[in-house]
């Protein structure tokens, strides 16, 4: 397959563990150099190094709260000399999975300012550097929760959803250019997103996956490569991913 990555600047948010940082690994073997962002330094700072140490790219990395808008453009203003070819948005969590009557308040601020402030932020501060060269790719990293919603996840849906349909509209917006814009949605992958949502209860967390094999950050990762590495005239709008125990997110096949 042609590699069109080679020598690309891609950010990548949210890339301290599962499908971004599998995607940090993926992209710098084809050959792009890298900015990854998130909250936890040290995380970052081993990523790169290891990166650094087993490809020739260059890595950059900074640490900050992608739910602040401040924060988002002192780190857009600390990089505004980078060209960046590719805006991978995918930080994101779910915290809680709890009936809208129960759920806390917290969990969901905490949802609405990651998965949809973090990620409008940092396309509204990038977009216009790409609209100005005309180039750029933008990929937004969603879940199965845009397409529909389930019980007990109702702001993690909403969140989606909401990265579902900003997605649309910017691929309209933009319509007119050069600029490409992508979605991608999967279904269960296996990565810390249940440690997180269940807020480290391991039990809860394992069963998620129990009974099936679930989708790795690799398997997502290789499709986001995919959708990046398609020639100039091809925009992959949506990927829509599940394990092949899921069909929509309630209903997973469990052997045992
Ligand atoms: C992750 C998949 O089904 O837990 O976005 O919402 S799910």
């Amino acid at each position: 397959m042609i590699n069109r990555l080679k020598g690309k600047f891609a950010i990548i948010t949210g890339a301290t563990s599962g499908i971004g940082k599998e995607l940090a690994y993926q992209l710098a073997d084809a050959g792009a150099h890298l900015l990854l962002t998130g909250r936890r330094k040290d995380r970052l700072e081993d990523i790169s190094h290891d990166i650094t140490h087993r490809t020739g790219v260059q890595v950059f990395t900074s640490a900050f709260d992608i739910s602040n808008l401040q924060e988002c453009k002192d780190f857009y203003q600390e990089f505004s000399d980078h060209p960046v070819d590719i805006l991978v948005n995918n930080a994101g969590l779910a915290a809680g999975l709890d009936p809208v009557q129960t759920a806390a308040i917290d969990d969901w601020e905490q949802m609405i300012d990651t998965n949809i402030k973090g990620l409008i932020y940092m396309t509204r501060l990038f977009l216009p550097g790409m609209l100005a060269r005309n180039e750029g790719h933008i990929l937004n990293v969603s879940s199965i929760a845009g397409h529909e919603s389930y019980p007990s996840g109702s702001i993690y849906c909403a969140t989606k959803h909401a990265v579902h349909a900003f997605t649309r509209s910017l691929k309209m917006d933009v319509g007119h250019t050069d600029i490409r814009v992508g979605l991608v949605s999967p279904g269960a992958v296996e990565t810390e997103f249940s440690m997180v949502r269940f807020k480290g209860d391991r039990k809860k967390a394992d069963s998620v996956y129990s009974g099936i094999e679930p989708l790795t950050a690799g398997d997502i990762a290789e499709i986001i490569l995919f959708m990046l590495n398609r020639p100039p005239h091809v925009n992959i709008l949506d990927t829509f991913v599940v394990p092949t125990a899921q069909s929509s997110g309630t209903i997973i096949h469990r052997k045992g």
